[in-house]
Parts: C-alpha cells; sequence; structure tokens
C-alpha cells in the first residue's frame, strides 16, 4: 500500500465529567486525530492518547505533532507498505515517542483491514464477539458522590470499578465502597502516588478485596513493585511502567505484577500491544485493554484489540456517552450489561461523523 496524504487535525472535545487522578483535573480533552490516505482513495484513522502536559508520560500533543511532522509522516510517506507489522522496523530509528507512532501505526492498521475485506479485530487475531468492559472513576470532592457514580455505573451494568486512588484518599474510601457494595468487583489506581516507604498502607488494602491494585509505585520502576508484589496479596497491575514486550518480559520475571493493563498509545502501537498479549497469554499472565479517555477513534482501536482471547479481565472502554454529549463516530460505542458487541464489517466497523470532526477541529495541516 502507498500511502499518499496525511492530514494531521488538533480537536478539542469537552468532557461530561471532571476526570481527577493523583495528578490532576481534566475537563476537556485535546488531542490529534490523523486521517492516512492511501492510492486507493481510502482513509484510515488514527487518535493520539498523548494530552496536553506531560503527567502520564513524558509525551505531550505538542510534541506528538513534532514527531509526527517531522520524522513520522515523512518516513511513511517514502515507503511501500505491505503490512502494518512494518511500521514498528521502519520507527525503529526513532526512540521512544510511542504515542506518536501509535497514532499513525494504528491508521495504516485500520486501512489494512479495510483494504483486506475484514474488521480490525479479526485482521489482528481477535475472535470475541462481545467484551467484557469495567469503568475508571476519578477522584471526588466527597465519598458520598464517589459512591453515587459508583451505583449509577453497577446499574447501567459495568463489569468492574475501578477508582483512582491516593494517600489521603484510599484506604478509608475503600472501606466505605466496601461498607455499600461488599462484593461488587473492585479495582484501585494509584497513578503511581506510592512509595515502598508506604508499604504498610498498601498492605492495608489487602482486605478490601480488589482484583488488583493499579501502578502504586513510580512509573519507571518495575524493581520495587516486585518488592511489592511478595508483601501483598493484592494482585499488582502494571500500566505507566510498560512500554514494550520487553518491558513486560522483565516485569513478569521480576514478579513486579500478575495482571498488565495494555494501553496501544503507550506500548506504540497494535503490533506491540498484540505482542504483549501473546507474550502474557503463554506466561499466564492475564491482561485488559486501558483507556486514555478516548475520542471515537481511539475507542473503537481499544474494542478491536479487546478482542483477543487474552484480555480476559474487563477494560477501561467504558461507551462514548459516558464521556462525551458527541462524539466523532456514528454509531457511538454502546455498552449494554456492561458488554460492547464488536462490529464485524471491515475496518474499525464505525463511520466516522465528519460532521462532529470537523466542529472539534480549530488546526488542521495535510502533507503529501
Ligand atoms: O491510568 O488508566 C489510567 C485516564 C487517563 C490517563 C490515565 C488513566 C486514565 C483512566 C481512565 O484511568 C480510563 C478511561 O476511562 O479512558
Ligand atoms: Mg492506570
Amino acid at each position: 500500500m502507498e500511502i499518499k496524504e496525511v492530514v494531521l487535525r488538533h480537536l478539542k472535545m469537552k468532557l461530561k465529567f471532571d476526570f481527577t487522578t493523583s495528578f490532576g483535573t481534566f475537563r476537556e480533552k485535546e488531542f490529534i486525530l490523523l486521517e492516512a490516505k492511501d492510492e486507493q482513495g481510502r482513509s484510515g484513522w488514527g487518535e493520539s492518547v498523548a494530552f496536553m502536559s506531560p503527567w502520564y508520560n513524558e509525551e505531550t500533543l505538542k510534541t506528538n505533532w513534532h514527531l509526527l511532522e517531522d520524522f513520522l509522516i515523512p518516513e511513511v510517506l517514502r515507503t511501500n507498505i505491505e503490512h502494518p507489522d512494518e511500521i514498528n522496523k521502519m520507527f525503529s530509528a526513532i526512540r521512544k515517542n510511542n504515542m506518536a507512532k501509535s497514532t499513525i501505526e494504528g491508521a495504516i492498521w485500520d486501512l489494512y483491514s479495510q483494504r483486506t475485506g475484514q474488521s480490525l479485530a479479526s485482521a489482528l487475531g481477535g475472535t470475541k464477539k462481545q467484551i467484557e468492559v469495567g469503568i475508571s472513576i476519578g477522584i471526588q470532592e466527597k465519598v458520598e458522590d464517589l459512591l453515587k457514580i459508583i451505583e449509577q455505573a453497577v446499574n447501567d451494568g459495568y463489569k468492574r470499578i475501578k477508582v483512582k486512588i491516593k494517600p489521603g484518599w484510599d484506604i478509608e474510601v475503600l472501606r466505605e465502597i466496601r461498607k455499600h457494595f461488599p462484593t461488587i468487583p473492585l479495582m484501585a489506581d494509584a497513578n503511581s502516588a506510592y512509595r515502598l516507604n508506604d508499604i504498610h498502607r498498601l498492605k492495608a488494602l489487602d482486605e478490601f478485596h480488589l482484583t488488583m491494585v493499579e501502578q502504586p509505585l513510580a512509573s519507571d520502576d518495575i524493581i520495587d513493585h516486585a518488592t511489592l508484589q511478595r508483601q501483598i496479596e493484592t494482585p499488582v497491575c502494571l500500566d505507566e511502567s510498560i512500554h514494550s514486550c520487553e518491558d513486560a518480559r522483565k516485569a513478569i520475571e521480576l514478579g513486579s505484577c500478575k495482571v498488565i493493563n495494555i494501553k496501544i498509545g503507550r506500548v506504540g502501537g497494535l503490533t506491540e500491544a498484540k505482542r504483549i498479549h501473546d507474550l502474557c497469554a503463554d506466561k499466564g499472565i492475564p491482561v485488559w485493554c486501558g483507556g486514555m479517555l478516548e475520542a471515537g477513534i481511539g475507542r473503537t482501536h481499544n474494542v478491536a484489540l479487546t478482542t483477543l482471547t487474552n484480555f480476559t479481565m474487563p477494560g477501561d472502554t467504558a461507551a462514548s456517552s459516558r464521556y462525551w454529549v458527541k462524539d466523532i463516530i456514528k454509531p457511538e460505542v454502546t455498552v449494554e450489561n456492561g458488554l460492547i458487541t464488536v462490529p464485524d464489517r471491515p475496518g474499525i466497523g464505525y463511520d466516522i461523523d465528519i460532521e462532529a470532526v470537523n466542529e472539534y477541529t480549530f488546526f488542521e495541516k495535510s502533507y503529501r
């Protein structure tokens, strides 16, 4: 396949709710949407999950734009691509910047699946017709507010509840949740808010029978996480620490985690995400698909990836309508009883709502 043109768009969408983590609060989301056009006039779409500030990792919308414009797009425009698996190697001279790489790789996976007449899920080797999803709930002002949101999510049928924690918003909050919801599948995500010194606080989580605690320690650590995992019952899940299949291999070998959260952007694309999935399947480590408050394109890629068999735990891919008044795809991603039905049309299986895209775009640029 030949990529003839790539269009970058800078979109801004208002979130329906404030989303607070141990790092700060989001009210709106600005991100890059990438459209890659092939020689047959088809368009494939990719979404960057980099935020405006580098709190989650070192990438931002601007660093992604720079990498795409100055390195990745020129490389793709001058290379003939047979299969999206080649992209990884093509970009191997460029270190890290995984979210930027993933943006364009995702668009090429979309094109490839359209050109070969299969759904993105099938092109990736996925077989599930429906996927189970949970919901991720930010830190609230009051515990009562959190309990109300959990109640709504449980009534909506979400398969597990994830709450954000940080020192001071953890043990008491989880105790209160367990008082009202003694048996719901519950987990906590710390986004690196603790250090090994806080081990008694983390040990105290064992009494709540969480399905896991996500990324309790530093984003660049797998050593202390191994020490921690040896001393607590709650399974440790790594998010921020895993950037590649090699990272996953080392973390598993060290015993740093019992579960891995796979995010397509964080690991540099669908090909690497699939490799991590396969390795974890081999090692008996369950995985689930994380979320980055994606708009429609990123969301549909998450849906497709989750159809692989070792995604045995509900992911963070909630319904479009949880985040947005109007998403950029038609139909939107909907959840019924905690399940998303996977479309089987070629490509991502959802149409781009180009009017919505235009409405949210305030800058765009084309590259040939
Ligand atoms: O750590 O999983 C995370 C959102 C933004 C950045 C990091 C994370 C999250 C979430 C929300 O937990 C997942 C979602 O609903 O998309
Ligand atoms: Mg996380």
